[in-house]
């Protein structure tokens, strides 16, 4: 399946699902974390609240996924899942591409066909963008039913150029 790749802020995407890059708190942060709950407003954060109170009580695991509502955003769920930090001493890709493979999961059974995704774990956990953008295309691939439409949303334009440049090569 085509995955496709769009520059913008992922606030503002018009699909099912959008993936925020959370912390495992669950609780906000900055980055897309603190986008997401800026715009969607405060159901979301109540919403995450009661998820770790019954759900994940200490904490969502890191490459795990989970849906809330979306508040006041277009897109119908949050699916919030958490990367891993970077960091020379270990291999820690195989929870990067778990992230996308949670997130596609729990879209599948919630019954969204549509998802938007940032780019995981390459901001304030400081994964390098290129590699990031490796992790993010393995982890897509073969997307479950009834998932049909996957788009990687780059907020700025030289990640977004690279994305592009490497999906159409
Ligand atoms: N739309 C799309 N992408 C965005 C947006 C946006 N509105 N804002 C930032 N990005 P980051 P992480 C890009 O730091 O590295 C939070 O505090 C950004 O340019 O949001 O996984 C959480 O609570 C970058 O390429 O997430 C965690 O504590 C990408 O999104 C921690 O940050 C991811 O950057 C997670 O760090």
């Amino acid at each position: 399946m085509l995955i496709e790749v769009r520059q913008g802020d992922i606030t503002t995407e018009r699909v099912d699902a959008i993936v925020n890059a959370a912390n495992s708190s669950l609780l906000g942060g900055g980055g897309v974390d603190g986008a997401i709950h800026a715009a969607g407003g405060p159901e979301i954060l109540a919403e995450c609240r009661d998820i770790r109170k019954n759900t994940y009580p200490d904490g969502l695991p890191t490459g795990q996924a989970v849906a809330s509502g979306s508040g006041r955003l277009n897109a119908r769920w949050v699916i919030h899942t958490v990367g891993p930090v970077y960091t020379t001493r270990e291999d820690r890709s195989a929870l990067l591409r778990d992230c996308y493979r949670n997130s596609l999961a729990v879209a599948a059974r919630i019954g969204a066909t549509s998802i938007a995704f940032p780019l995981i774990s390459s901001g304030i956990f400081a994964w390098p963008k290129e590699d990031a953008i490796e992790q993010a295309l393995a982890g897509l691939a073969d997307p479950p039913e009834p998932v049909t439409t996957v788009r990687l949303v780059l907020f700025d334009r030289t990640t977004y150029a690279l994305a592009r440049d490497r999906v159409e090569k």
